[in-house]
């Protein structure tokens, strides 16, 4: 085993010639490298492809995990001894993708009295029709709206690129966590940063939360009730998802669309590895920095779950930290990541053969610090969907908003 991890690391390590450096700047960094690797030669070199698949293909056989025997003393440090047990769920030790502070929206102008006002230049919203969503519905698709609204970086979402995420703000219009519209009047998003006594709100169609600046109107909807996964953990944020069912169905429009959920039985995840993936939200770029204006849009590549323990394993987790089966995880491109507020949204990949039209495969749920090459950990949509289905049949909502076609 340890040969085989040998060799791949050389290949790896040959292939990305000058940049094999990174190996020196500790472990974390050669997940991340492989993943890089695969990025950077996937365009180049079939035959070579298949040389290191054959060494990373199945990671689960590299990244064996170490099992404590029954009794056996295990030195740990003190915070992962609980009552005597060793934590191996990593319960109370995630930092789960919180708001922890809101941002206010400060009036810009200078002058006492003086509001901020649009400016005359902006372009006529254009309104022709997409046939992809307007009468004949379809899930996963973005539309191009154009209009004059300024985009700064490429972690910037476009208008209507993402017309399934959602803000969810409580009743003082404040900033909660993210969602996605799965169903004209169902948003799913994490149990994490939901309270089932209060109330929420959703809305749909936004783009600069600050400034009513789109060219389509977004929507605001109250929710009725609220429904959390009946498994879900606090702690160890396992089955970390809720649905909020709303007193009326939102419209679809172009930059308002449901999104389409993965389902086991039809998505392999080693083939999603290999797609574009994105996760967006309105969260901070740091820890306590302020919340985005403008949908933030962060690129992802899934990684397998045997990879990503063991990327946790190198921290604070510990190396006896078990990854729950309910999670997904991701290395974001370009050591870009989510951080805090961006809890509950959507991590979309591009569905093979089907361009444009995204498949959501995970909710943002929870990660070590942000952009630390760590992965960032989401809950796995197929390991709620069930759940999903028998939540959506009970109320006799149609779950083919959010199926593929
Ligand atoms: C949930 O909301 C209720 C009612 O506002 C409040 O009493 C309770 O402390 C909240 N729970 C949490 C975990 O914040
Ligand atoms: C969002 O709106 C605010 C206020 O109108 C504006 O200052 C800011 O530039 C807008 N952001 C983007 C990315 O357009
Ligand atoms: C949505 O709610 C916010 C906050 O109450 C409000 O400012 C905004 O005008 C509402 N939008 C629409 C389209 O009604
Ligand atoms: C191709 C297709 O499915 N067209 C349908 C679109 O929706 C209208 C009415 O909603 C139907 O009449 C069409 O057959």
């Amino acid at each position: 085993m340890h040969r085989v991890e040998l060799v791949g690391l050389l290949v790896a390590s040959l292939l990305i010639g000058s940049h094999s450096h990174r190996f020196s700047k500790g472990q974390s960094s050669i997940a991340y490298t492989i993943v890089k690797t695969f990025d950077e030669i996937s365009n180049q070199n079939d035959k070579l492809k298949t040389i290191i698949k054959s060494f990373f293909g199945d990671q689960s056989t590299s990244t064996k995990a170490p099992e404590p025997a029954e009794g056996e003393c295990l030195c740990t440090p003190f915070y992962l001894c609980n009552n005597g047990e060793v934590n191996r769920d990593g319960s109370k030790l995630f930092e789960p993708r919180y708001v922890i502070k809101i941002c206010k929206s400060v009036n810009p102008c200078k002058t006492v009295g003086d509001i901020c006002c649009q400016s005359l230049t902006r372009s006529p919203p254009l309104r022709e029709k997409d046939d992809r969503i307007s009468d004949n519905y379809s899930c996963g698709y973005g539309s191009e709206i154009p209009g004059d609204y300024y985009i700064s970086d490429p972690t910037t979402a476009k208008f209507g690129e993402y017309p399934w995420t959602a803000l969810v703000l409580n009743l003082k219009n404040q900033y909660q966590c993210v969602g996605s519209l799965i169903h004209p009047e169902v948003v799913l998003t994490t149990a994490h940063c939901i309270n089932d006594s209060e109330n929420y709100i959703a809305r749909v169609g936004q783009w600069n939360t600050t400034g009513n600046i789109e060219p389509l109107a977004h929507q605001n909807m109250s929710v009725k009730s609220i429904v959390k996964h009946p498994k879900f953990v606090f702690d160890n944020l396992i089955h970390n998802a809720a649905l909020l069912f709303l007193e009326n169905p939102f419209k679809l429009d172009r930059n308002v669309n449901t999104a389409c959920l993965a389902d086991s039985s039809t998505v392999p995840y080693t083939q999603l590895r290999k797609s574009k993936c994105a996760a967006t939200g309105w969260g901070s770029d740091v820890p306590k920095g302020i919340y985005r204006r403008a949908m933030k849009k962060i690129e992802f590549s899934l990684i397998s779950n045997p990879l990503c323990q063991n990327e946790f394993r190198k921290t604070r987790l510990g190396k006896w930290f078990q990854l729950h089966q309910t999670f997904l995880c991701a290395f974001g491109k370009n050591g870009r990541d989510l951080c805090y507020g961006d809890g509950g949204g959507p991590l979309v990949c591009e569905i093979s053969r089907q361009p444009l039209r995204y498949l959501q495969v995970g909710i943002t749920s929870w990660g070590l610090g942000c952009a630390n090459n760590l992965p960032s950990v989401f809950t796995k949509v197929t390991s709620i969907k069930h759940w999903i289905d028998q939540e959506m049949s009970a109320r006799n909502l149609d779950t083919s908003y959010y199926t593929p076609m």
